[in-house]
């Protein structure tokens, strides 16, 4: 396990669980110091401790991005840097020749996506998955990479509609503040934490101007509504409302005097995202004209049954709709995307339920797709390298997919089953069913030492146990049909848009035992929507944002290596180091290389330190551009013969082989290591040597 990794610390990695010495390390990240390295993939060995330190040298630097191959990785500053983010900066990385060449930033992978999109040659559809924990700083990276595309990709002229004369981004802006009041909460971990899933499609057309957008959203956590963990809020809206309505609006909705319903839990913190001002404006501007806008309020506002979370789901999808229908472009008007997902990071708490494993599930999904796009990535570096591919083999997290949601016997499935059968089953003998019928998976853990029922998937980013008590009513997620009858039965046209007479309702009042129409659970339909995103995801070409938390109490120049390591196992990073060690994690320019080991060929046989000087090329000081290649390969091969006889074991004296690239070589965790045991070899004798008097001849 990873200890202290700043300076003189100890820590495990792949040289014999010590930590590298200082001046291995700078020989193989260059001359550059840790927190000037943009590129983790340059911190050489691509290793854990490497790639902490170098990430916490930057973060303590102020520097909050870095790239990370085809990702990039977003620590959370916590704290305000207006500069960062302001529409100059915005400009100069649109603006740049090379806008790669510039600190890495998410306007470079903005300004990227808005290049490729632009592609006269083959203009692909972009993506940007932004992941990370809670508070990590998903929303706010997709909210200013959406004000980027609303600079760079600004139309040119202002839409008429709904009586707002206005421009389409500044609409697809006013989305966010009306979405986040509805389906924001504040929660132990972020004062503004999403409890939905999103994808923003950004629709531009062929002079890649924005034209619209649409939204989709996933799994709003609607049980919220009914009761809250302690400390935490129900969604920000109602917080919004008891704080900010006007007297004859208090009389018209019903809301009591003061500011605190009984049942709003902690109404006494105010936070920024109290202001029902910007929620109205920005409604307005969506279209949500004030007598709709007073329905939605009275709805929300009166104690109502609609404050069941069904309720607040329906509703919620449908100002999603409204959104939609008001910022969607004609589909005429547009002809490539760019995909933004805020999606929430792999969870692992004391109690896993069914959101849980869904959410766990998507990021399987993710992840699959991530591994598969950074192996692509691995693969193009090699190739341009001139090497052999057929040397990584790297096995993906397939085998946990198909304990989920394979066929024809999954997690999913049996969870369904017990849906569609409807009978009355408790949570032990769930957990049995799951645990006899999936056996054989490796993913599948023991959960024998739990005293609740509940089953262990080992997912690719560490096991969880996932609590089955409830899973199959959850699953199920029904509205009360006595709710809805009498919601139905309302006067207020709102409620009678949100609980439209349904017909296939009636089937899931049917006794159980009877064979029926499949029930649309919330595994079904969440399993529906991933698999449409990941078909979205695909038609793209795909790019990473990790949003890391330094630490959890949100405080600024604050580093919690724990923390950070464990968020880089959960955003997969630790896997592609991983890849990056299935094949050859270490890199160096040939230039370099060689001036570390050329004394190497001391130690060919007979090549004993000799008293008439160096060999003659070992004398060089300057690199030869001309006969450059000849010269690395022929030095190359008279090191390389040294290293079976640095081989202390028989496992050893075949080391794993070196590759010349066109301007690295490439080479194993382990030939580093003989190669460093050959240059102490020889740095000794040397010492010898001129302690034994040789000193004059050498
Ligand atoms: P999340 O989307 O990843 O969590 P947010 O984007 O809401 O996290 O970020 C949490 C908080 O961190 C924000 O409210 C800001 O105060 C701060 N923050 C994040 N990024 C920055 C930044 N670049 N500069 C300054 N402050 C920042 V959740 O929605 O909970 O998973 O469900
Ligand atoms: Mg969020």
């Amino acid at each position: 396990m990873l200890q202290q990794v700043n300076g003189h610390s100890s820590g495990s990695d792949a040289h014999g669980g010590e930590s590298l010495r200082e001046d291995l390390q700078e020989f193989l990240s260059g001359e550059a110091p840790l927190h000037q390295l943009d590129d983790l993939t340059k911190v050489n060995p691509v290793t854990l401790e490497t790639v902490l330190r170098c990430l916490q040298a930057r973060y303590m630097a102020d520097t909050f991005y870095t790239s990370a191959g085809c990702t990039l990785v977003a620590l959370n500053p916590f704290k305000p840097i207006p500069q960062l983010y302001s529409p100059d900066l915005m400009q100069e990385y649109h603006a740049a020749p090379q806008p790669q060449k510039l600190k890495p930033h998410i306007f470079t992978v903005g300004e990227q996506t808005y290049r490729n999109v632009k592609s006269l040659i083959e203009p692909v559809n972009q993506s940007i998955v932004v992941s990370g924990e809670s508070g990590a700083g998903k929303t706010w990276t997709s909210r200013c990479l959406m004000k980027f595309y609303a600079v760079v990709a600004a139309s040119p002229t202002s839409w008429e509609n709904h009586k707002i004369a206005e421009r389409i981004e500044q609409r697809i802006l006013n989305s966010n503040p009306v979405m986040e009041a509805f389906g924001n909460a504040c929660t132990l971990r972020n004062n503004n934490s999403s409890r939905f899933g999103k994808f923003i499609q950004l629709q531009l057309n062929r002079a890649q101007q924005m034209t619209g957008a649409a939204v989709q959203t996933y799994l709003l956590e609607k049980t919220r509504v009914a009761c809250q963990a302690s400390s935490e809020r129900n969604f920000h809206i109602f917080y919004q409302i008891c704080k900010g309505a006007s007297a004859d609006e208090r009389l018209q909705w019903h809301l009591p005097e003061g500011a605190a319903f009984s049942w709003l839990p902690n109404p006494e913190r105010t936070l920024e995202e109290d202001c029902f001002e910007v929620t109205r404006e920005a409604m307005l501007h969506l279209g949500i004209d004030a007598p709709t806008q007073n329905n939605i309020f009275q709805v929300r506002g009166k104690t109502t049954p609609l404050t069941c979370g069904s309720g607040d789901g329906q509703l919620f999808d449908w100002l999603v709709s409204v959104i939609n229908s008001s910022i969607c472009a004609d589909p005429d008007s547009w002809t490539t995307f760019i995909g933004l997902l805020d999606v929430y990071g792999f969870e692992s708490f004391p109690t896993n339920s069914l959101e849980q494993l869904c959410i766990n599930y998507a990021n399987e999904k993710l992840q699959q797709h991530f591994v598969a796009h950074y192996l692509r990535a691995q693969q193009e570096e090699y190739t341009a390298e001139g090497l052999e591919w057929s040397t990584l083999s790297y096995q993906d997290n397939q085998t946990c997919l198909d304990l989920i949601e394979g066929s024809p016997v999954s997690i999913c499935s049996l969870i369904n089953e017990e849906c569609r059968l409807n009978r009355p089953s408790s949570a032990a003998q769930l957990q049995t069913r799951i645990e006899s019928a999936l056996a054989g998976s490796p993913c599948l853990g023991h959960s024998k030492l739990s005293r609740e029922p509940s089953f262990i998937v080992v997912h690719y980013a560490g096991s969880v146990r996932y609590h089955t008590a409830g899973l199959v009513e959850k699953n199920k997620d029904p509205i009360p049909p006595e709710l809805t009858r009498l919601l139905q039965q309302s006067q207020d046209p709102l409620l009678k848009v949100l609980f439209p007479a349904d017909p296939e309702e009636k089937s899931q009042e049917e006794p159980s035992g009877q064979s029926r129409a499949p029930v649309l659970t919330v595994v079904s339909k969440f399993k529906a929507s991933l698999e449409q995103l990941l078909q979205v995801l695909h038609s793209t070409t795909p790019h990473y944002i990790r949003c890391i938390k330094p630490n959890s109490q949100g405080r600024a120049q604050m580093f919690h290596q724990e923390e950070v390591l464990s968020q880089l196992e959960a955003c997969g990073l630790v896997e592609t180091i991983h890849i990056s060690a299935a094949g050859f994690p270490i890199r160096v320019s040939h230039r370099n290389f060689l001036e570390r080991y050329k004394l190497l060929r001391r130690l060919r046989p007979g090549a004993a330190p000799s008293p008439h000087g160096p060999p003659p090329d070992e004398g060089r000081s300057e690199w030869s551009p001309h006969s450059k290649q000849a010269t690395l390969q022929a030095l190359l091969q008279d090191i390389l013969h040294t290293l079976p006889a640095l081989a202390r074991a028989p496992a050893e004296a075949t080391p794993a082989p070196v590759h010349c690239g066109r301007t690295k070589v490439f080479m194993t965790d382990s030939t580093l290591e003989l190669l460093e045991r050959g240059r102490a070899q020889v740095l000794e004798q040397c010492a010898r040597c001129i302690q034994g008097g040789w000193r004059r001849h050498w």
